[in-house]
């Protein structure tokens, strides 16, 4: 038997737009599929609540991949040790409390195990505002495909709605800074500027943890961008605060939850 172009067009077409509605209205929206998106979503889809990623970008992983200056390995401390170690990543002792492992390896496992606890993943899908429900309280994410974007198409967007929301999307904290732009004047909250401070490891490891937090009403921040929302230090590439941060993100939803 030949094959038969319009199966699989029907197959695609199909099987992704059952599979997206399913999506509609869940339990945890996140923004960004790096290191604490990913995390945060893996901790959430193993005791079975409904979580999604839309990532902008066609792959996933975020800053992860490079390692450090592009040599593809990554740092974690001691405290972050178990976060590799439950993917599966294999890591090295590197002495004084210090762990390392290939940036490839680390970010395709952690996708994967992500993916294997029931956490859905939809690249190439940007979220571009919030969406909110009566009392202002963050309800939701605006989606758009990133292409439409990319190519400045005028399209009206889409909505997802969701228990909880989770900015994940790194330095630029875009989420965030959204609710700061437009939501925060009518609310007052959020009152911070956005912006990372300068490097320093030891301080922005331990404040990434300590900013993963509500900014906003139903919008957690996590990862890097917590410490942009809280104007603190960059570590550069030391990954286990993204971890240990991801994981409290999904922690603080499910006490709340
Ligand atoms: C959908 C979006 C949007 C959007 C962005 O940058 P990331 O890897 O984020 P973290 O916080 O998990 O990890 C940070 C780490 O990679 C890093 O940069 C470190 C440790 N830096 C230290 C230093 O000193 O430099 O991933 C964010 C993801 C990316 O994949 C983006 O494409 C995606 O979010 N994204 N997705 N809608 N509006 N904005």
């Amino acid at each position: 038997m030949g094959i038969d172009d319009i199966t699989i067009t029907k197959t695609i077409f199909n099987r992704f737009t059952e599979e997206f509605k399913d999506f509609f209205d869940i339990d945890i929206a996140i923004a960004g599929a790096g290191p604490s998106g990913l995390t945060a979503a893996r901790y959430l889809a193993e005791v079975g609540r409904k979580v999604a990623i839309f990532e902008r970008k066609l792959s996933i992983g975020g800053g992860m991949w490079g390692g450090g200056m592009m040599f593809p390995v990554i740092v974690v401390q001691d405290e972050a040790k178990h976060l590799l170690e439950e993917c599966n990543i294999d890591i090295r002792r590197e002495g004084r409390g210090y762990w390392s492992a290939d940036s490839i390896e680390a970010v395709v496992k952690l996708c994967s195990k992500t993916i294997d606890a029931g956490a859905k993943i939809f690249n190439g899908i940007s979220v571009e505002d919030v969406l909110l429900d009566k009392d202002n309280r963050v309800n939701g994410f605006v989606i758009n495909w990133s292409s439409i974007d990319v190519a400045g198409l005028h399209v009206d967007p889409l909505t997802i709605r969701a228990k909880y929301c989770i900015d994940a999307t790194g330095h630029a904290a875009e989420i965030c800074s959204i609710v700061k732009k437009k939501v925060k004047p009518k609310t007052g909250l959020l009152s911070k500027d956005i912006g990372e401070f300068s490097m320093h490891a030891d301080i922005g490891e331990k404040a990434v943890v300590e900013n993963t937090r509500e900014v906003y009403p139903g919008l957690i921040a996590t990862g890097m961008c917590a410490n942009a929302v809280a104007g603190a230090h960059r570590m550069g590439p030391i990954f286990g605060g993204m971890l240990l941060s991801g994981k409290k993100a999904a922690e603080m939803i499910l006490e709340k939850l």
